[in-house]
């Protein structure tokens, strides 16, 4: 096989512990600025998120309420003003606390720049979340580093369907076998799968014991290489002690991509 030609990214548990640390936190302090008894602990949230999309997480939570309102229209509108207000908060609390990125994820994005391989985002959270997570990590014109970003705005159907993954690669301009996608969970790689692009995931908490079939790869992170099956046997550019573009490439059974000059 060719060598790889694009990185995709997911964003929520694959960057950075966005969900348990910020996501699930503000939504709790929507919840209260509206006055609301509600509260998504570790595990409530933990359960909701195999529903993808904040606002229609809500909505799945509150059809199971007897404390939310009756009807369907009342409780889509509730949910689009609780969805904008956590929006808000989580930008809030990045700009002010900030969440760090993962291990080995930015050594990974570097790499990618030494060796000419591109790299794309493909989430279907709001756009205005991602631009707050690589805002603060690198900066306004964070875009500068992804030659396709793709969001929840951008797509009818949010993962587990493909088609974010889908349009990442149309706007890349890449064959779905020659990307591989980054991705942390059930439906994340279910999406990527169902666009014909390999996948690897690192875990993220939430993710820790779930299933991933399909995955070409799966590890506790990309910051190390201990704990990955399968174990890597080529020894990346990188040297041992992450996960790189080499790694990846035996993964998925691709040429390895030239080295950085
Ligand atoms: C993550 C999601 C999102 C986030 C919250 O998807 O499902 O809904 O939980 O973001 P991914 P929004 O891992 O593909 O990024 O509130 O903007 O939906
Ligand atoms: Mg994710």
């Amino acid at each position: 096989m060719a060598g790889i030609r694009a990185l995709l990214w997911d964003v929520d548990g694959t960057l950075a512990e966005t969900e348990r640390d910020g996501h699930r936190v503000a939504f709790n302090l929507a919840f209260a600025a509206r006055g609301l008894p509600w509260r998504w602990d570790e595990a409530r949230y933990g359960a909701l998120l195999s529903v993808t999309g904040g606002r229609e997480r809500l909505i799945h939570d509150m059809s199971r309420r007897d404390d939310a309102p009756r009807s369907a229209g009342e409780r889509e509108a509730l949910a689009r003003e609780l969805h904008a207000a956590k929006n808000a908060i989580y930008a809030e609390l990045l700009r002010e606390r900030g969440i760090p990125l993962r291990e080995g994820v930015l050594e990974l994005m570097r790499e990618c720049r030494e060796r000419g391989v591109a790299m794309g985002i493909a989430t279907t959270t709001s756009r205005a979340n991602v631009d707050a997570l690589l805002g603060a990590h690198f900066g306004g014109r964070w875009t500068d580093w992804f030659a396709a970003v793709v969001c929840g705005e951008d797509v009818a159907r949010k993962k587990p369907d493909p088609e974010a993954y889908r349009r990442a690669l149309r706007a890349l301009g890449v064959e779905p076998g020659r990307a591989v996608a980054v991705e942390d969970s059930p439906a994340g790689v279910a999406a990527a799968r169902a666009a014909g692009v390999p996948v690897i995931v690192t875990r993220s908490v939430y993710f820790a014991q779930s299933a991933l079939e399909g995955a070409a790869a799966v590890g506790p992170g990309l910051g190390g290489l201990r704990g990955w099956q399968p174990s890597p046997a080529a020894r990346s550019a990188a040297g041992d002690a992450r996960v790189g573009l080499d790694d990846i490439a035996q993964w998925i059974g691709a040429d390895t991509v030239p080295a950085p000059p």
